[in-house]
């Protein structure tokens, strides 16, 4: 057997290895609470990025068929539908820490997806990014798909020795295809630092509407109040003069360190169907988890309902992995028939899809009571529905759940 042909039938095991995974079905977890289905496998992982991004395929440079360039993570992907088809853009992060975008497409949405040869090539500022991530995609009424996304470069005020502090900002792309992107300035606001920026999908007040997470410092919130929001004249020059709260940050909530918008919302008849992130503090670090919440169609900045608590809280593999105990969306696709897909990462490695329908989510907004703040108010809560249960378990079809 000769030294190539060895390096081909590994070559063709990593190959079929990688052929299963990429045509592994997909299909709802057992259980579920009613609201949404979880599935089975994740959507996409790091496993799912081609061999020939990570291997050097050349018998002559690379003999020991090593992986050259490997791929750590797949995570927070934006996502969108076009003429029928389902595409993500994931953050794909390096070996090296870095992060970049590239797009995956699948025919259904839940299994099959498949990234395109290329990443995608973002072009840079004057300033040039040091690590980009987290795209939020939006279809706005001037008829541009725009891609909001976090910036981060090197902190210039860090002390010396600090090589980790940095500055986060928006940065702003549009496109038609998802293949040629037109860079435009950052976006500028009143706060120091900003994460999660989300462009609103119509324009309010004839501007360009933005939701904010206005924060400190790179990690803190700190006096950034919680989801933001403001108004801009240019898209191509985004600037919000006035920046205020729709959804703050709350003390002792799922949301009491910081908050931020996942995608766009969803125009429902009931208002703006809102899917978010919320983080706690706990003994063992923050914990991610992703809460709704609606608001007004007229005033897509005034919260008309506030469920209480989580939607969706990382369970089994998905409290584990870079940064545990996560559960972060930046994408979904609302369709046409009513479905509505949430994908989202678990503890920053790998994307999930939840599937559930803009009648339930909205049932959900509106009939979930608001989180009532203090314990004694949370059993009052409670055993409101124990004892309207608990009359109704007296109806002899309901007899059988007496204990
Ligand atoms: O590590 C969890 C998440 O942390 C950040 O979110 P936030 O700005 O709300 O803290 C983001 O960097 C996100 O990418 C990451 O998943």
């Amino acid at each position: 057997m000769t030294t190539t042909t060895t390096f081909l039938e590994k070559l063709n095991e990593l190959h079929t290895k990688h052929q299963e995974l990429l045509n592994q079905p997909n299909k709802p977890a057992a259980g579920g609470n009613g609201i949404y289905d979880k599935f089975e496998n994740p959507v996409i992982t790091a496993a799912h990025a081609p061999l020939y991004w990570r291997f050097d395929l050349n018998p002559e440079t690379n003999p020991h068929l090593m992986e050259r360039i490997g791929v750590n993570a797949a995570l927070n992907p934006g996502a969108i539908e076009l003429n029928g088809k389902f595409y993500l853009i994931v953050r794909v992060e390096g070996h090296d820490r870095k992060s970049f975008f590239a797009v995956a497409e699948s025919e259904n949405g839940i299994d099959g997806f498949k990234f395109w040869d290329y990443p995608i090539v973002m072009p840079e500022t004057a300033n040039p990014d040091v690590n980009v991530y987290d795209m939020r995609l939006t279809k706005h009424e001037d008829g541009w798909i725009y891609g909001v996304f976090c910036t981060e470069r090197k902190d210039p005020q860090a002390n010396k020795g600090d090589t980790s502090s940095a500055v986060a900002s928006a940065g702003i792309a549009r496109t038609k295809d998802l293949i040629a992107w037109e860079r435009l300035d950052d976006l500028r606001t009143p706060s120091p630092q900003q994460r999660n920026v989300v462009l609103h999908p119509e324009f309010v007040d004839g501007k360009y509407a933005f939701y904010t997470r206005p924060q400190d410092g790179f990690i803190n919130a700190g006096s950034g109040g919680g989801i933001g929001w403001g108004l801009s004249t240019s898209i191509e020059h985004a600037t919000i003069e006035l920046e205020t709260i729709v959804d703050e940050k709350i003390y002792h909530t799922i949301k009491e360190v910081k908050n931020g918008q996942g995608a766009a919302p969803i125009k429902t008849e009931k208002g703006w169907l809102h899917i978010a992130h919320g983080v706690r503090n706990t003994a063992a670090g923050l914990r991610y988890v992703i809460y709704a919440f609606m608001t007004d169609l007229n005033d897509p900045n005034k919260v008309i309902y506030s469920p209480g608590g989580h939607l969706i809280a990382p369970e089994g593999e998905e409290r584990v992995g870079d940064v545990s105990n996560v559960v972060f969306t930046n994408g979904l696709i609302a369709r046409e028939n009513g479905d509505v897909y949430i994908y989202y990462a678990s503890s920053d490695t790998r994307c999930h899809v939840a599937v559930s329908t803009i009648e339930k989510l909205v049932d959900y907004c509106v009939h979930t009571p608001a989180d009532p703040l203090r314990s004694h108010a949370c059993v009052q809560q409670r055993s409101e529905l124990i004892a309207s249960n608990l009359k109704l378990m007296e109806r002899p079809e309901f007899r059988f759940l007496r204990y």
